[in-house]
């Protein structure tokens, strides 16, 4: 059975982007794989994280994966820190890595801007440590938006170079899952910019634990043109606001954009709207209803990580023990 490694940072509360383009996928992949679900508190702290939201942003994570249909009892749910392996193999990979890779990052360079300077050091590194946590398991398999494509490509260039210099078939290649519909979700404000839950507007994002009432509040505002739906996708070209809208629509309805079209073409945004709400309640609110049962027990919760730690453990530290002694660290 081939093995999925998955992260998402606690650096807030998940958004649609991260439902369509992760999430929902990782729940269906849960049969015939092994699967194991990382929250990745390493790569949160990358940008400043006060303290006690990353705890509580860790906790309500992991709450909306299971409500989401994570199962932990099948599969593996932990927090990246607590497995040290993460940190220990990211160390070699930095010193494996060439300087040129990390500069080409398109996710660095979005995220630090014209600001280069001022920002951490871990997040120029960010890929090394993602590359650590699907490689200290030999997963083969990494479901991901489309965002992180250039990360997994990055992987693989790792996993060759560290097989090349130390002489061994170690790492496995690694291939990316990037689900078809709605690939990136982008933001509700502007449709140039992918939906992410630490956009400083939240009017930008759904996040995962809205009530009915914000989401359709959230969708009554989003930027719009005045123009009607058209009757096929090549009219949505130069609308990027009208095309995520109706992505969103496609997606969470399993539809495709043309059926989305044939249903919706002609109306204006107002009764699309009202459309589109409807089908993201319907898919995103038992979610969130299901996330604030499981918070109000946090002891379950920590037990859950807990456990799902030690599973990992036991899997990823004879890998990287074996790494560090190709390396030569002595043992
Ligand atoms: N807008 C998006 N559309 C499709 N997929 C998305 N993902 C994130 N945003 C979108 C996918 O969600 C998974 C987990 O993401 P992450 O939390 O590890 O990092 P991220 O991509 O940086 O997500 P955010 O929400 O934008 O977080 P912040 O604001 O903290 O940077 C990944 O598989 C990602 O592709």
């Amino acid at each position: 059975m081939q093995r999925i490694f998955s992260g998402i940072q606690p650096s807030g509360v998940p958004q649609l982007g991260n439902y369509l383009g992760a999430i929902r996928n990782w729940v269906n992949l849960q049969s015939g794989h092994e699967c194991i679900f990382c929250l990745v508190d390493m790569h949160a702290i990358t940008v400043w994280q006060e303290p006690e939201e990353l705890r509580r942003h860790t906790l309500t994570q992991a709450a909306i994966l299971l409500a989401s249909g994570i199962d932990a009892s099948r599969h593996i749910l932990f927090n990246q820190s607590a497995v040290s392996a993460h940190a220990r193999l990211a160390w070699i990979f930095n010193c494996v890595t060439r300087l040129g890779w990390l500069n080409r990052m398109t996710q660095f360079k979005d995220k630090a801007g014209k600001d280069r300077e001022n920002h951490s050091s871990g997040l120029y590194v960010y890929p090394n440590l993602m590359a650590a946590d699907i490689l200290a398991y030999k997963a083969t398999r990494v479901p991901v938006g489309e965002d992180q494509k250039q990360h997994l490509e990055l992987t693989n260039d790792v996993a060759q170079k560290f097989n090349h210099d130390y002489g061994v078939e170690f790492f496995p290649a690694v291939e990316a899952l990037i689900p078809p519909a709605a690939a990136r979700v982008m933001s509700l404000r502007d449709g140039t910019k992918k939906m992410s839950k630490s956009d400083p507007s939240a009017q930008s994002r759904i996040e995962l634990t809205d009530d009915a009432d914000t989401i359709a509040q959230k969708i009554r505002r989003a930027k719009t043109d005045a123009d009607v739906l058209p009757d096929d996708p090549a009219g949505l070209e130069s609308r990027p606001e009208a095309r995520n809208l109706v992505a969103i629509y496609a997606a969470l309805a399993d539809m495709s954009i043309q059926q989305v079209l044939d249903t919706h073409k002609g109306q204006g945004f107002g009764p699309f709207k009202n459309a589109l709400t409807e089908v993201v309640v319907n898919a995103i609110a038992p979610i969130g209803q299901e996330t604030s049962r499981l918070l109000k027990d946090e002891t379950h919760l920590l037990h859950t990580l807990r456990h799902g730690a030690q599973r990992a453990q036991a899997i990823a530290e004879p890998i990287v023990s074996e790494a560090e002694k190709l390396v030569g660290f002595l043992r």
